[in-house]
């Protein structure tokens, strides 16, 4: 068997800007040469040619890491290092990755494969790899300190373990978690059933995506680390709406989402036109008698969900986690209320002393999405993206499921907007509007009042300072 030939081979497939110069030049009893990803763009799955074979999953705006076969053991080279990622179009970040890349690039294996996992540390502080949810010997579980000791900034350590179960799994650090977790260090595995697995559905479309939550300050470029939960850019595969791309799909094709949260927080992620069901958790496939139907589920911090669906509903589907903070981009965090405030005054006031004070949010934060103000360098407006409608008003943990009859199968390619058969968009009433009858009357409570309120009473709360960085 050549591995290495195919391994380079590989390499080439996994996108043009993959690098594996040098592979050949190495023996099978060196290291595999890491292969690195200089691109944040959705590369096509991978498909396997050694090893065992499986349908592989698509990491949205990421990639599979190539392995090479060496007497039977499946061997990968994870490099973690500083790179620059870029979040959306125009807003980079220095962050802390594998392989060029943060999140690293997903690994996939199959169930019984033997696996072998270089790991070299190129930070400036020692790092370690935990692979979350895996059965393996305690001494490959990769706590620093107590499983092992740091590795080093320059060493390589090698992991090596066999995958006992399928399913949806991560990696990250075990050492100075706080910070490494903060500036991206993180992936996902998955392991894939050996056989036909009873609880484990052939898909025609298998999609990954690691939620991931940085705090950088807009016009900054590297994250705070010392943030616990005030995190500004929300992320999947660290990227936020409109940088991530949509999950395309042909229709009645059987869909998978995988789903991992490394972030401080849950996120409710929210399908529409859509029910689905959730097939697998952390400890592996959902018994069949334990699932049930919904649109919304939420994954909790060190969780991992997969769910499955037909899609059987032509169009563009809003996927999205349902707090709305979480789709939004930097700009949306520590802006005060003003819906109901009179600017008139006050921002005469305020331009007295602040020449460029712009007045905004009076009746809502939607003018904020279309707003012509100068951002400060790399950073992105709180709510952007385009849709043939106007704006989105959507960002960070946002995208669409994008359902096509006369999609390629097996083609990812981005179909454009979906055009609504006549007759079936909502629309404007253009007759009269009858005004609504009120009720003035006072309500019986269990206690009268003394004296009943003659006119309506209004209530100013202000809370304690507002919430800003
Ligand atoms: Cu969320």
């Amino acid at each position: 068997m050549n591995s290495r030939r195919s391994f380079f081979k590989w390499a080439g497939l996994a996108g043009g800007a993959v690098s594996a110069l040098g592979v050949s030049r190495h023996s099978l009893a060196g290291l595999p040469e890491p292969v690195v990803q200089s691109s944040p763009d959705t590369m096509p799955p991978l498909v396997p040619n050694t090893g065992r074979p499986y349908n592989p999953v698509l990491t949205l705006n990421g990639w599979t890491l190539p392995w090479r076969m060496n007497q039977g053991v499946k061997e990968f080279h994870l490099v973690a290092e500083p790179v620059v990622r870029e979040l959306a179009p125009g807003f980079e970040a220095q962050l802390w990755g594998y392989n060029g890349q943060s999140p690293g690039p997903t690994i996939e294996v199959v169930e019984g494969d033997r696996v072998r996992i270089f790991v070299t540390n190129k930070l400036p502080e020692v790092t370690s790899v935990h692979w979350h949810g895996q059965r393996l010997p305690n001494g490959m579980d990769g706590v620093t300190g107590l499983t092992q000791p740091g590795i080093a900034p320059g060493k390589t350590f090698v992991y090596e373990f066999e995958a006992k179960r399928p399913g949806t799994f991560m990696y990250h650090p075990h050492a100075d978690e706080m910070t490494q977790m903060a500036m991206g260090l993180m992936g996902m595995w998955i392991t894939h059933p050996k056989t036909k697995h009873p609880l484990i559905s052939e898909v025609d479309r298998d999609f990954c995506i690691m939620l991931n939550a940085y705090d950088i300050e807009p016009g900054s470029r590297t994250p705070k680390i010392m943030t616990m939960l005030d995190f500004n850019i929300w992320t999947w595969n660290s990227r936020v709406f409109p940088g991530i791309d949509p999950l395309v799909v042909r229709k009645m094709d059987k869909v998978r989402i995988r789903v991992g949260n490394l972030t401080m927080t849950n996120h409710p992620m929210h399908l529409h036109g859509h029910e689905f069901t959730v097939t697998g958790t952390d400890g592996g496939p959902v018994p069949l008698s334990a699932r049930w139907p919904e649109v919304t589920t939420d994954v909790a911090v060190g969780q991992m969900r997969q769910f499955e669906f037909v899609a059987n509903e032509e169009g563009d589907w809003a996927f999205h986690c349902h707090k709305s903070h979480h789709t939004m981009n930097a700009m949306g965090h520590g802006v005060p209320t003003m819906i109901g405030v009179d600017h008139g005054r006050v921002g005469k006031l305020i331009s007295e002393l602040v020449p460029d004070y712009m007045v905004m949010g009076e009746t809502g934060m939607h003018e904020m999405t279309q707003m012509e103000m100068p951002l400060p360098d790399n950073t992105i407006s709180m709510m952007a993206g385009d849709g043939p409608f106007g704006s989105v008003g959507m960002g960070g943990m946002f995208s669409m499921l994008k359902v096509r009859k006369d999609q390629p199968r097996g083609s990812y390619k981005d179909p454009g907007w979906y055009k609504q058969p006549p007759g079936t968009q909502a629309y404007e009433w253009k007759g009269p509007l009858a005004e609504a009858p009120r009720s003035h009357a006072t309500g019986h409570g269990s206690m009268h009042m003394d004296k009943p309120i003659d006119k309506p009473v209004q209530v100013q709360v202000r809370k304690p300072g507002t919430h800003s960085h």
